[in-house]
């Protein structure tokens, strides 16, 4: 693979290189209705790519986010008890230490179905939410919270400050990696954000992705995978600063939350996450070829293991119609002859079909009822939350396989 035609999405340099490619895959949260023509689903080349002048990781193929984000979008972020009780922390915390109240102002980006919001709004803190998936914003207004359903961006942002509207908060959390216009979205918040407000940003560690196997995690709706030093070169393009960097191992495979603010001062856990990522060579692109060869492994074995236990006649189903589930069913071409069924905890998949691969998707109850001998967690980032739930399953003798970092059962 050579060097792409297309520009940098952060920093605008063409010299893009390619160094891992997993194939052509369906929408991983194109959920599929039962009567669908199959031969009609669309597939897009799923390309991962390394900016030699900044360090982003980026996939070169680009969706239009209506088709992603707005039309069959159902991913409702309220599903998970652990993600509940981190946005709960975060937004007492960011309550207490800047001191909000009823004069203040917090701004989501990518507000969902207003998991993390509701906590200001119970604390007497005006909020707005800005999500431009239709069912999680109507949601979102249901429970109380304020939320525009559109893409965020400098439009809306010079909107919001011709209503005398500023943030004293901005927060933007997995949304970073989403966003195709990533220095409209970065403009847009440094304008609607009040002269001594912050800015809360998380995101998947590309670092976690790469060291853990996490190639799952790449799908077009994640455009670009970041780092302190990605994060840091688009802050200081448009007048803020990284400040602090706190490390979250366990969320979603990995999360880092940077904070930002147009004064112009680091922490040392920020300055020691940049000299560690120069270090460990994660701005070089053999860190990442080598994470390429590591892909080609999990997927062979997971391959093997799972076309062994069908051999021995066992039976196989799924936890998790996550979209990384989508994908690694799909990389791994891991059809209905090797796992029946996927299930889910999210209404809203019930009775739909995973991309690609077909599978119907169940409400976990149905671990109970068919008992299938293993079940791939697809969910593998709500390992403990599911497994906690699934006593019964196991105590009945099934067993769980974890695809990553290395394909295993669970002991
Ligand atoms: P989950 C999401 O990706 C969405 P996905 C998004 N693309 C993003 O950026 C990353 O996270 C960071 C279900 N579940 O969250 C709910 C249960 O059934 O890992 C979900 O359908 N039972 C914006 O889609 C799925 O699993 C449970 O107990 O890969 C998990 O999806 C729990 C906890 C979850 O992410």
């Amino acid at each position: 693979m050579t060097t792409s035609e297309i520009e940098c999405r952060n920093c605008g340099d063409r010299r893009l290189i390619p160094f891992l490619s997993l194939g052509k895959t369906p929408l991983a949260d194109a959920l599929v209705a039962p009567d669908a023509d199959f031969d009609l689903e669309e597939r897009f080349p799923l390309d991962v790519a390394f900016c030699e002048s900044c360090t982003q990781v980026q996939i070169l193929e680009e969706v239009s986010a209506e088709k992603m984000f707005v039309d069959n979008y159902l991913y409702f972020s309220s599903f998970s008890d652990d993600v509940a009780r981190h946005s709960r922390e975060n937004a007492l915390r960011l309550i207490g230490e800047r001191r909000l109240g009823a004069d203040s102002l917090v701004v989501e980006i990518a507000s969902n179905d207003g998991y993390l919001l509701k906590n200001f709004v119970e604390a007497g803190i005006p909020v707005l939410g800005v999500d431009p998936a239709p069912d999680q914003a109507r949601t979102a207004n249901e429970r109380g919270v304020t939320t525009i359903a559109r893409f965020f961006g400098t439009e809306l942002a010079a909107e919001l400050v011709a209503d005398g509207k500023r943030a004293d908060v901005i927060i933007a959390n997995n949304v970073m990696a989403h966003v195709p216009g990533l220095n409209d979205v970065m403009a847009g918040i440094a304008m609607l954000l009040h002269d001594d407000g912050i800015v809360s940003i998380e995101n998947p560690y590309v670092r976690d992705l790469v060291d853990h196997g996490e190639f799952d995690t790449i799908y077009h709706e994640h455009l670009l995978y970041h780092s302190c030093s990605s994060i840091q070169a688009l802050a200081n393009r448009h007048g803020l600063f990284l400040n602090h960097v706190e490390n979250f191992p366990k969320l979603h495979g990995g999360t880092l939350r940077w904070m930002l603010s147009r004064e112009d001062w680091k922490s040392a856990a920020a300055t020691a996450f940049l000299e560690s990522e120069v270090a460990s060579g994660l701005s070089t692109i053999g860190y990442y070829r080598d994470f390429a060869e590591k892909v080609e492994t999990i997927r062979r074995d997971l391959r093997t293991l799972l076309e062994g236990l069908r051999a021995e006649g066992r039976t196989i189903a799924a936890y998790g119609a996550a979209a990384k589930g989508a994908t690694l069913v799909n990389c791994c071409g891991l059809g209905t002859d090797l796992v029946e069924f996927v299930v889910d905890r999210n209404v809203h998949k019930h009775g739909k079909l995973m991309p690609g691969t077909h599978q119907p998707i169940l409400g976990p109850e149905a671990l109970l009822e068919r008992r299938p001998d293993y079940v791939l967690l697809l969910a593998w980032n709500f390992k403990d939350e599911i497994v906690a739930q699934q006593r019964e399953y196991l105590a009945g003798g099934g067993r769980f396989i974890v695809p990553v970092p290395t394909p295993e059962v669970l002991s």
